[in-house]
């Protein structure tokens, strides 16, 4: 049995819907951020950073936090959604890097200034948009020659940018221009399983 603490958002999102893909059984623990339940000691013991989303697994008392990480924990575990030829492999994890280290945190900061902030910080708004706009062009340019991030398979490299493109959609962040990226975001947007994942622990609603 695996234990989720997570809330609606894009980094929680990765994982239901992993765990849904894998069909694993698991509790979801609701995270509710504006009442701090993230800054409990209990939950600070699990995750020092104090961010969803977090999961125990009982069989093996491991906890994981930052949800790259525990897509691998989850894929290795079920030998799924990983390959294990090398080359489809790497793709994976490169794609999973891209999404943690340049996709995730550049939308984080492009809903802040264009949602969340409520005083208009033009320079900021339009860095972001920037950064974002050339992290889709990439994502597009790679996709038109790909039918997935890790080529002909569907993997965890997929799940993490969905989570994120998801937040896009909801927020009305464009991104039909880029027809590739447009594709595979429709394709991976009827999954059963991220269907189901999108809307635990409830749906996000727009701005
Ligand atoms: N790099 C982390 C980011 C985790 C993160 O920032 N989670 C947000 C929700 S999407 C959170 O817990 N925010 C609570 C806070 O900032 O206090 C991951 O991918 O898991």
């Amino acid at each position: 049995m695996i234990d989720l603490y997570t809330t609606s958002s894009p980094n929680g999102y990765k994982v239901t819907i992993l765990l849904e893909e894998l069909k694993l059984p698991y509790r979801l623990h609701h995270i509710k951020i504006s009442n701090g339940d993230n800054k409990t000691a209990a939950f600070l013991k699990m995750s020092p950073h104090g961010r969803i989303p977090i999961i125990k697994d009982q069989a093996t008392r491991i906890v994981v936090f930052e949800s790259a990480a525990i897509l691998l924990y989850l894929a290795e575990k079920s030998g799924n959604l990983i390959s294990t030829n090398p080359k489809s492999r790497w793709q994976t994890l490169q794609w999973l890097m891209f999404n943690s280290a340049t996709l995730a945190p550049l939308l984080g900061q492009r809903v802040n200034y264009e949602i969340f902030e409520a005083k208009k910080i033009i320079p900021a708004i339009n860095r972001y948009q920037k950064l974002t706009i050339d992290a889709f062009f990439t994502m597009n340019k790679h996709l038109s020659t790909n039918h997935y991030f890790a080529g002909a398979e569907y993997s965890i490299a997929d799940i993490a940018a969905f989570g994120w493109m998801h937040i896009c959609e909801v927020c009305n962040f464009k991104f039909d221009g880029f027809p590739h990226l447009w594709r595979w975001y429709q394709e991976i947007s009827n999954r059963e399983a991220v269907k189901k994942g999108v809307s635990l622990p409830h749906r996000a609603i727009g701005p």
